[in-house]
């Protein structure tokens, strides 16, 4: 029996074995978890940022981030001035943020559930873009109203380090090798858990180029 993977054009990278690893009591990363739906969410990305585009926002203190940022769904993840929120409206557009397309819908809800979330439907998704030398500092995800949801994080494109860290900012961190098609889910006792990016290495990936993508679905309302 072939592969799908073989069936493609060839692009994608020779498999990897699945497995489960846990982070914390409710965190766990599931390798390779996105590697066979790759193409799909890649191809969603791309129909996302056509309508919403790409962009780096200004943080409250007035730093431009350096990872280029989207979202799909309900309501979509802001940076401004003002501060962090989630808005129904995508302030370059103007208009509602491109709805999430079902099947990246249903990948997350499947996500969740290997990893002992059942019935999460999230209303929201944050598209991050890296180049190389773009970094995401130690942060907590706190904007989400439903803190009792868990959060679905899709890697995808050139490898990363993750830097999974505590319930303080100042607690030490663990780095975390983060692979094209590496899923994380965390939830519960781990949910407000701080985290990070370490600034992305140099590389090229045969599906995505110079560039990770990072797919954050979460509940936000
Ligand atoms: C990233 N991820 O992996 C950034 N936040 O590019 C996050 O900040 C993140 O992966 C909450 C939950 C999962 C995550
Ligand atoms: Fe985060």
């Amino acid at each position: 029996m072939m592969r799908p993977e073989t069936l493609s054009l060839g692009l994608e990278e020779p498999a990897r074995a699945a497995g489960t690893t846990r982070l914390g009591p409710a965190a766990v990363v599931l390798t390779a978890f996105a590697q066979s739906f790759a193409t799909e969410l890649l191809t969603g990305i791309c129909g996302i940022c056509r309508r919403s585009p790409l962009r780096h926002m200004l943080t409250p203190g007035g730093w431009k981030m350096s990872v280029a940022m989207t979202n799909c769904g309900e309501a979509g993840w802001v940076a401004d001035r003002t501060g962090y929120r989630y808005d129904r409206i995508d302030p370059e557009t103007a208009t509602a943020w491109p709805a999430m397309p079902a099947s990246l819908r249903a990948f997350a809800t499947a996500a969740a559930a290997e990893a002992g979330f059942a019935g999460f439907i999230p209303d929201a998704c944050l598209i991050n873009q890296y180049h190389p030398g773009a970094r995401l500092s130690l942060h907590q995800d706190r904007n989400e109203e439903d803190l009792t949801a868990p959060i679905v994080s899709v890697s995808l494109g050139l490898p990363a380090v993750f830097l999974w860290g505590g319930h303080k900012r100042a607690d030490r961190s663990v780095r975390v090798p983060l692979m094209h098609g590496d899923v994380v889910v965390w939830g519960g006792v781990d949910r407000l858990r701080f985290h990070g990016v370490h600034s992305l290495g140099d590389g090229t990936h045969p599906q995505t180029g110079a560039v990770r993508y990072n797919l954050t679905f979460r509940k936000a309302r």
